[in-house]
């Protein structure tokens, strides 16, 4: 269907039955519809409208929608093939969505007329890598790109090895959104990834040595987006790593997860980090989720229980770090969500929660109901 297609959606609210939370799943369930990813800007100040990747049409392409949760019904605002909907975010005066077509094009839409203009093409002989992420004010923007003959399609996970082991061409860009200027911030014979500028500071971004945790040497790095002051944020722990590195949205730390190679019951450490001073302070540790998120000021962090079978965890985590709190950690709800690789992606199954804007509510993706949807999981006032 063209965009402008405006579909009736039907919520659907349950109980959980281990929290007692009221979780509401937003999308249908024999569509596959996903979040994008969870640190990018999904829903609009007001929390009235989210974005999500549906793909309703035969062939599959999944395209951005942007549901209104006070009308239930959800606008489709693209048509092309090959868009990037994990990385499509909106602009922060909620008038605009960013997203990569076909890793080539970078394409600024208005939410108003759905009218596009390519901000950033990247050149023949590479194509566009990952999730781009803007500075605070959406003027500049950081992203991978991979030389086109080292690069294949990563719709398993032994191919995340294989990138590795291949140590592809990359590119460390920065694009100013006004002008279309790019320039070349880093250029290295090794996989580079989680390009996250610092919010509310441009003179810090941040990527890192992607591949298996295990084997890189040290993930997290800083760099100034004209290739100054380049540094090591975190280096490993002997025989650790530290992993799903993202910025505080009010950009005072950087947190990330560290843990312990062979060894199941090592306690996963989430860690502060300082992007000035680079210390890091032990947070708190956690069950074996897979991905964090925090809200506004860091103060509530929110995990996704990962794994499979009797060791596996089907529970989002609370983490209150405010000074006093009754329960520093807690079960929100149950995603239930089977991280199985779906349709060729490794992501569209994983819950990657985030806090609403009021921080009443998280959103998540679970394919608990048939195909991935997107969820609403409430939180005690
Ligand atoms: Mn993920």
């Amino acid at each position: 269907m063209p965009k402008h297609t405006m579909r009736h959606l039907a919520p659907h609210t349950s109980t959980d039955p281990d929290t007692g939370a009221r979780v509401t799943r937003l999308t249908p369930p024999d569509t596959t519809c996903h979040r994008n990813d969870f640190h990018q800007k999904c829903s609009t100040r007001d929390g009235s409208r989210l974005l999500f990747g549906g793909g309703f049409d035969h062939p599959l392409h999944w395209h951005d929608h942007l549901p209104d949760l006070r009308t239930h019904t959800a606008l489709q605002l693209t048509e092309g093939a090959g868009e990037n909907t994990f990385g499509g975010f909106l602009s922060p005066d909620d008038a605009q969505l960013f997203f990569v077509r076909a890793e080539r094009s970078l394409v600024r839409l208005a939410l108003d007329t759905l009218q596009e203009t390519v901000v950033d093409t990247v050149p023949p002989g590479r194509v566009g890598y990952g999730t781009w992420v803007a500075n605070s004010a959406c003027t500049r923007m950081v992203g991978i790109e991979i030389a086109e003959s080292d690069s294949f399609e990563l719709d398993a996970w032994e191919k995340f090895a294989q990138m590795f082991d291949a140590r592809p061409r990359c590119r460390l860009i920065g694009i100013d959104l006004a002008t279309g200027a790019r320039r070349v911030v880093l250029e290295r014979q090794g996989w580079l990834g989680h390009p996250q500028f610092r919010p509310f500071d441009d003179r810090t971004a941040a990527y890192c040595h992607e591949g298996p945790g295990d084997r890189i040497d040290a993930p997290i790095w800083f760099i100034v987006d004209d290739g100054q002051h380049r540094r090591c944020g975190q280096v490993h722990a002997p025989g650790g790593h530290c992993t799903h590195e993202f910025w505080v949205p009010d950009g005072s730390a950087m947190v990330d997860v560290s843990l312990q190679h062979g060894e199941p019951g090592s306690p996963r450490r989430i860690c502060w980090l300082d992007p000035v001073t680079l210390a890091s302070t032990v947070l708190t540790t956690m069950p074996p989720c897979s991905h964090l998120m925090s809200n506004h000021d860091g103060s509530l962090l929110v995990g996704d229980g990962s794994g499979e079978g009797p060791q596996g965890d089907p529970h989002l985590h609370l983490f209150d770090l405010r000074p006093g709190a009754a329960q520093p950690q807690r079960r929100i709800a149950r995603h239930d969500s089977s991280w199985r690789v779906h349709k060729g992606n490794r992501q569209v199954t994983h819950p990657h929660p985030s806090f609403t804007p009021d921080d009443r509510a998280v959103l998540f993706s679970s394919d608990r109901d048939g195909e991935p949807a997107l969820y609403l999981a409430e939180l005690p006032a």
